[in-house]
């Protein structure tokens, strides 16, 4: 199926600038060369409108802000993106959305889900379970997860329903970083949750195996979501929240064959890049050649 890019240059939902600069990095790191060169065909299609949050109304606060910051306007980039991917699907295409901070997941699913029971395989160093109650940080890109499943209270700001979404078919894979309300939430899910442990005790193919099956089990497709982060820092130091010991460059490479394989992959989306943080480019570069082999590039 040809690919459709759709850039949602959001940092609203993280403590740290420079996310809402990941897509131009990501299409500047040789995304839709490195793609055809895997004989996938690519459509660019721009990016979501996204005010800038210096552009910010003072009048118009959410109630619960400071718990949820910019709640309204990731909303608004939200459903505009879960727009475009829906439109997407409709003409046969795959999206691939560029984030952006971890949020906009909020709106990708929210449209892949749209006409279709999906699962989602969420490739990340952290939960994004948690709600504006749990939150510690505020920040949005810490809730998409909860926030797709229904989990929590969002002060009255309703996501349009991912209702093709079940907690019984998402998996997270990479987990090492959760805060204390956080897991407890996890763990009170039927959310599977697959801990670096794991990985270090079963091998990466298992658990991604493992993972799909979760995720393909009665629905119609799935939701890749690739939070930069997932990745060990020394081979992603470009992403705002970087957490020691992640998978490495092989295993990643790895999870994103095994993905391709399993002829599944509906809607994908790479959130998170920061060139701010980066060197040369290094994070961007890595997510377009992580996204080739997600889409079926092979060496051989
Ligand atoms: C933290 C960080 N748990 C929070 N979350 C991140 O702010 O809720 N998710 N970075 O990717
Ligand atoms: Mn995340
Ligand atoms: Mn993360
Ligand atoms: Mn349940």
């Amino acid at each position: 199926r040809p690919t459709r890019i759709i850039g949602a240059p959001i940092d609203y939902g993280a403590n740290r600038r420079g996310v809402d600069m990941g897509p131009s990095a990501i299409r500047y790191g040789g995304l839709a060369a490195k793609l055809e060169g895997a004989g996938v065909s690519v459509v660019d299609d721009g990016d979501v409108r996204a005010p800038r949050a210096e552009e910010r109304d003072p009048e118009a606060e959410m109630p619960t802000e400071g718990r949820a910051k910019f709640l309204r306007e990731t909303k608004a980039v939200c459903t505009s993106l879960a727009d475009r991917v829906a439109e997407t699907l409709s003409s046969d295409e795959l999206p691939l959305v560029l984030g952006g901070d971890h949020s906009i997941a909020i709106g990708s699913v929210t449209g892949s889900a749209r006409d279709a029971d999906i699962g989602a395989v969420w490739f990340d160093a952290h939960g994004d379970f948690n709600t504006p109650a749990t939150s510690p940080s505020g920040n949005v890109h810490g809730m998409p997860l909860a926030a797709l499943l229904g989990v929590g209270d969002f002060a009255g700001v309703e996501w349009a329903n991912a209702a093709g979404l079940r907690e019984e078919n998402v998996a997270i894979v990479g987990l090492r970083s959760l805060d204390a309300a956080e897991r407890a939430a996890i763990r009170d899910s039927d959310v599977t949750a697959f801990t670096m442990s794991d990985i270090d005790e079963e091998g990466i193919t298992a658990v991604v195996e493992e993972a799909l099956d979760v995720a393909t089990a009665g629905t119609d497709g799935i939701h890749v979501s690739l939070d930069l982060d997932w990745l060990d820092p020394r081979e992603a130091p470009g992403v705002g929240t970087p957490v020691r010991g992640g998978v490495t460059y092989r295993e990643a490479h790895s999870a994103l064959e095994t993905v391709a394989e399993s002829g599944s992959l509906r809607s994908l989306e790479l959130v998170e890049v920061n060139p701010i943080l980066d060197e040369q480019n290094e994070t961007a570069s890595l997510a377009t050649e992580l996204a080739a082999s997600a889409l079926g590039q092979r060496i051989l």
